[in-house]
């Protein structure tokens, strides 16, 4: 796709959302250890996991579970019992659960003032903009696509809304790569360490440890990713 458009069509994806994944909101406890996610780009209810992780400021463990994955299905599959998206592991609580409204909850009680934003709340205004939103993408971060598969999880400065970070996921989740997802939402008190690292506020962000490769720009990520680990001979 013509990467105008492309762009020009993720922005109308965070439209359809009111921006909701934009910003960052009441804070509450900070866990000490990463919390890890099974999701899938194009899933309505894993975006509204992740519109909640960047509203709590709440980094995650991507492990990309797009369809026809072999990388992390099976683990999940056995790991919780089915192949169902998104999953949540908080190794802080020991809990771990299925359930978009569940996880959200959960995530609101335990790392925020337990009151979920409405466009999160279960309820016909949020299944239909974040099936909008799913739509308006069709095919991006669906489908797994032949990868290697690296030796550590990349890191991925991010925040939900962002049409420009949502491209950079998309390739990350189809080619199965677990990645440390930062967020850095607006208003994020971690936004000055980000910018310490890498000398600007401008996400998406990438950092591949496995290579010292670093790097701004939507466009340049994806080259990188489909460049460094696709695999059309797996
Ligand atoms: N009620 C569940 C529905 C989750 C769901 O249906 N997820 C779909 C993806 S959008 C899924 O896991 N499909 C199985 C698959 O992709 O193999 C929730 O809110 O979490």
């Amino acid at each position: 796709m013509v990467r105008t458009l492309d762009v020009a069509i993720s922005f109308l994806s965070t439209i359809s959302r009111a921006g909701s994944g934009v910003s960052v909101g009441v804070l509450g406890k900070r866990p000490a250890q990463l919390l890890e996610l099974y999701e899938f780009e194009a899933c309505p209810y894993c975006r509204k996991v992740r519109e909640a992780l960047t509203i709590l400021d709440l980094d995650a463990l991507v492990r990309p579970c797009p369809k026809g994955g072999t990388r992390f299905r099976p683990e999940l599959e056995q790991r919780g019992g089915k192949q169902q998206f998104p999953y949540l592991v908080d190794p802080n609580t020991g809990k771990e659960m299925y359930e978009s409204d569940d996880i959200v909850s959960y995530l609101f009680e335990t790392y925020g003032d337990g009151r979920v934003p409405a466009l999160l709340a279960p309820g016909l205004l949020g299944q239909a903009t974040l099936g909008l939103a799913s739509a308006l993408r069709p095919g991006h971060g669906l489908r797994a696509m032949p990868s290697r598969a690296p030796a550590e999880p990349l890191d991925l400065w991010s925040f939900e809304s962002s049409p420009f970070c949502r491209i950079a996921r998309e390739t990350l989740c189809s080619l199965e790569l677990p990645y440390r997802l930062h967020n850095v939402g607006k208003g994020s008190p971690r936004r000055e360490a980000f910018v310490s690292r890498s000398g600007k506020m401008m996400v998406p962000y990438l950092a591949d440890s496995n290579t010292g490769a670093e790097m701004f720009e939507s466009a340049d990520i994806v080259q990188y990713l489909e460049r460094t680990y696709g695999d059309a001979e797996r």
